[in-house]
């Protein structure tokens, strides 16, 4: 049994709460670790060692900065192939994918913000009027970054490394489902030569180590990835404090396929779309909005192909969409499909738990399913699912597409098949989503803005805008 400590001041140390939770392998049930359920104080300690390595932090040079960043990403990169196994362990996604996209993408956040940090304006002078404006951005202080289950490293890193490339103090704290990488990440700091204080990583719940983080006075801004009502609940404990706030929430995105796309590639994107890691993943496509003319033809092949996936073992390389991230996720997922037929809808495929045999038999998988047949106003059709689980929906004009896929209370993702770009830029201009891909899905530069629009979120990370997000501005106005 593995037991989990917190990073505060450069080193690992026990929580001072001594109590702990259980973490689950999610492909196996069984439990094989301990975390911490930090409480106050030893918030406390990481925000005192925080702002004890701040001044010196905040003035060391962006390319020392930089440099240490680069160091980071290196440690993380020479043992990729270890953090990909813990990942798989703590979510149960298969070890190809966390090989493949989690941790090459940890990677890339740190080498993203490490070259990006020495190009980005910190100084802005505007000369005219008889007067000269020198607009200068400094490192806010403390921050808190707090992230979720699904792409454990991923997010938490997306949100640390701009943190610290602007000169900040971090107190991260991982989704507790999903411990260990933010736990090891603590060992590559240290090779790293970060200097102590500089990012602490504080375990436990929500409720106790979150909401600590979120009511702290010291800590000027909450970074936070996860569930729309948690965001509700943060934004509610930070707002007296007037944090700022960047919230990356929920999303319940519509794939728009007209009937003049290149069917395969689209096909071929869109089971990526509807079931990569389990279809937890903010930005997959959950609703599917499919032209009439081609209606039937998509829905044979898709069924089709979605009976191809292969559901089983994470660490088997062949398969394809391994265990959902807990047992009472699981049974949310099945309640939906149990709804969804409530609701007058059809199960085309899937909707059922599946048995693993031997090392997995008691792990949380379940088919990849296909719904037809729902009202748009469905609740099917209007709450994230968060799980492997999609709905058809047809559509016979441009205007009803728009009308179908702005008709959820989210807008975080959306994607547009089409070869009449006239037309995908039209309808993307009309969708109230942070993001419309078109003709593709899941393409990053992270130069580009993200998140969402109406509750799925407020704010943007990525590129100028988490380097924006994690400074303060001040105009400096002299008169001559
Ligand atoms: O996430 P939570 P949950 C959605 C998805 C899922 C639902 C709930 O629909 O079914 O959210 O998931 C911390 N103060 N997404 O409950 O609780 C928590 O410890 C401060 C979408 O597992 O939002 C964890 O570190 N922090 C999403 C983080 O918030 C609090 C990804 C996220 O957990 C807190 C995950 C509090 N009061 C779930 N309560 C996405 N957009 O990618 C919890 N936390």
């Amino acid at each position: 049994m593995e037991t989990i400590a917190n990073y505060i001041n450069g080193e690992f140390v026990p929580s001072n709460s001594g109590s702990y939770m259980d973490v689950f392998e999610p492909a196996t049930g069984q439990v094989y670790a301990q975390v911490p359920d930090s409480k106050k104080d030893d918030v406390e300690s990481a925000v005192q060692a925080g702002s004890d390595a701040f001044e010196s932090w905040s003035k060391t040079s962006p390319v020392d900065r930089s440099q240490i960043m680069h160091r980071i990403a290196d440690g993380l990169e020479n043992r990729l192939a270890e953090f990909a196994k813990y990942e798989s362990r703590d979510t149960g996604k298969p070890v190809s994918l966390a090989t493949h996209v989690d941790i090459p993408r940890a990677v890339s956040n740190f080498r993203f913000f490490a070259n990006h940090l020495l190009t980005f304006d910190l100084k802005t002078v505007l000369d005219g009027n008889g007067s000269t404006n020198r607009i200068v951005r400094y490192p806010l202080g403390i921050v808190g970054c707090i992230s979720p289950w699904n792409l454990p490293l991923y997010l938490f890193t997306w949100k640390i490394a701009p943190a610290l490339a602007t000169g900040n103090c971090v107190i991260g704290k991982p989704s507790e489902l999903t411990p260990f990488t933010a736990f090891k990440m603590g060992e590559i700091c240290q090779e790293a030569g970060l200097p102590d204080g500089v990012l602490n990583i504080v375990h436990g719940s929500g409720q106790n180590t979150g909401s600590a983080i979120t009511t702290h006075p010291d800590i000027k801004a909450i970074s936070f990835t996860g569930g729309t009502k948690t965001g509700e609940i943060i934004s509610q404990s930070a707002a007296p404090q007037f944090k700022k706030l960047s919230l990356e929430l929920g999303g319940k995105n519509p794939n728009i396929i007209f009937a003049d796309c290149e069917f395969n590639e689209m096909l071929e994107t869109t089971l990526k779309s509807s079931f990569s890691n389990q279809g937890e993943i903010c930005l997959c496509g959950s609703r599917i909005l499919v032209e009439d003319s081609l209606f039937e033809r998509f829905r044979d092949a898709f069924v089709e192909k979605t009976n191809l996936l292969k559901v089983g073992d994470p660490n088997d390389d062949n398969t394809d969409l391994g265990a959902l991230i807990s047992k009472d996720h699981l049974e949310k997922v099945l309640g939906f499909v149990a709804l969804a037929e409530k609701e007058g809808g059809t199960v085309l495929t899937g909707g059922k738990k599946i048995p693993i045999n031997g090392r997995c038999e008691n792990g949380n998988f379940m088919e990849p399913t296909i719904v037809e047949g729902l009202g748009i106003d469905s609740r099917t059709n209007q709450e994230e699912i968060f799980g492997p689980v999609v709905t058809l929906v047809p559509f016979s004009s441009e205007e009803e597409a728009v009308s179908i896929a702005n008709s959820t209370d989210y807008g975080l993702a959306a994607t547009v098949w089409s070869s009449d770009l006239d037309k995908a830029h039209r309808v993307a201009d009309r969708i109230d989503s942070g993001i419309v891909w078109i003709n593709c899905w899941m393409v990053r530069d992270l130069r580009t803005p993200f998140g969402g629009m109406k509750n799925s979120g407020v704010g943007r990370e990525g590129g100028d805008e988490a380097l924006r997000f994690f400074t303060e501005q001040k105009n400096i106005c002299v008169s001559y």
